[in-house]
């Protein structure tokens, strides 16, 4: 039977709860609210390395250009923060712990899209999306009610706080559309004040080259000497503008028996010893594989350092004859680090 309007919309809500998603919003397509702020972000430089987001310029400015026709925007929200008991996965942003989130809501998207074409019939069209289509997602989703946009960028709900992912169904279908959630943020900033780097030029503002999340994960080759110290303990990603956070003291924790880790994160002087096959079979399945092999050695060198930890100084003179030079020059930071430590410790 083809449905329309609200008899239509209500099936497309209910086939996203039915898929695991904690919330489903709809919104009109068009170009995004903030597409200028977009474009100054660009212009600034504030994308760093990440040369795909001004490639996808264009698209990601008006939505109408990934699918012609688009009238509507289904917005899902995926929850994944969940407790570590053993608190091995400390230095690991929470959204990488589990199984590629990629993976685990692509294919749900894709039924959900295949529902829509499904009930609404005719020559109804739909995309699926979550990360890389070239979609100001967070734009769109706020647009459509699945939260409001935060100090720190990221979408928030007053129920569910941020550590949720972004999904995004493009239809041609006619829905009826929810409207946008008012700003919560108020007067705080506690976001902005606790980034241990300063990334935040300002409110809504992150300057990516400064960021813990692009350096610990994007960024390929050394990082920059002024921002090693501040990565502190963090391995992969930053979760820290998330957790100081007052919207996520009460988050709901993930439902999503897939994003729970499989096992314990390894120590850090495991981490340095992988070879290139044992780090593929190990995280193979997993965001962390977006750093690399040599990305995700270089940071554990780096947090290594950061802990002034003697235990690790041999696994960090192996490093230093690691196949990939930056590895090698990051452990020798970090040695020389622990080094000067006791030098100032004996004298
Ligand atoms: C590139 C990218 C990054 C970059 C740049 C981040 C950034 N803030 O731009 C880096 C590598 C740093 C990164 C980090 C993270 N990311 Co990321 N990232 C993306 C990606 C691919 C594109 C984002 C983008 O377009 N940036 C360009 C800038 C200009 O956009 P923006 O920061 O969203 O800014 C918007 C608002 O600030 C708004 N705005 C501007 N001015 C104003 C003024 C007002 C008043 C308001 C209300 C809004 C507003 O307009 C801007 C344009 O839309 C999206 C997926 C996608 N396709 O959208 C995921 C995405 C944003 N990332 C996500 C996640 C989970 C993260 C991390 C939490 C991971 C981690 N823990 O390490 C961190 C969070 C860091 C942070 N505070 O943003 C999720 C966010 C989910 C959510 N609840 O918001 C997304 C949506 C992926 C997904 N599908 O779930 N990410
Ligand atoms: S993820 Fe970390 S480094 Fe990046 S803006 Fe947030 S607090 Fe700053």
């Amino acid at each position: 039977m083809t449905l329309v309007g609200l008899a239509l919309t209500g099936a497309v809500k209910a086939r996203a709860r039915e898929l695991g998603f904690d919330h489903v919003a709809i919104g009109p397509a068009g170009p995004p609210e903030h597409g200028p702020a977009f474009e100054r972000w660009l212009e600034a430089g504030h994308a760093a390395t990440m040369d795909y987001l001004a490639r996808g310029r264009e698209d990601r400015l008006d939505p109408e250009r990934l699918l012609p026709g688009c009238r509507s925007v289904v917005a899902v929200a995926l929850v994944y923060a969940r407790d570590d008991p053993d608190g091995s996965w400390q230095g690991v942003a929470r959204y990488a712990r589990g199984r590629d989130y990629h993976d685990v809501m692509r294919p749900r998207l894709v039924e959900l899209a295949e529902s829509i074409r499904q009930a609404a019939g005719g020559d109804v069209r739909c995309r699926a999306a979550v990360d890389t289509s070239a979609l100001l997602e967070r734009d769109l989703a706020a647009r459509a009610g699945l939260g409001w946009i935060g100090k720190n960028t990221n979408l928030l709900d007053p129920s569910i706080g941020s550590y949720f992912f972004i999904g995004v169904v493009l239809t041609t279908a006619a829905l009826e559309w929810d409207g946008p959630l008012p700003d919560r943020c108020g007067t705080c900033t506690a976001c902005l004040d606790a980034c241990p780097t300063q990334a935040f030029t300002g409110p809504y503002v992150l300057d990516a080259r400064r960021c813990l999340a692009y350096l610990t994960i994007e960024h390929r080759g050394d990082i920059p000497a002024e921002y090693r110290e501040a990565i502190g303990e963090w391995v992969f990603g930053c979760d820290v503008c998330q957790e100081v956070c007052p919207w996520n003291r009460k988050a709901a924790p993930a439902r999503e028996p897939e994003l729970t880790p499989t096992a314990p994160f390894p120590p850090l002087t495991a981490l340095l010893d992988l070879d290139p096959d044992r780090f593929r079979a190990r995280f193979r399945g997993t965001a962390l594989t977006r750093a690399k092999r040599a990305g995700l050695l270089r940071n554990a060198a780096i947090v290594l350092g950061n802990r002034r930890d003697r235990n690790a100084v041999p696994a960090l003179r192996r490093a230093l004859g690691d196949e990939d030079a930056g590895v090698a020059r990051a452990a020798a930071w970090a040695l020389e680090r622990i080094e000067r430590q006791d030098e100032a410790g004996s004298g």
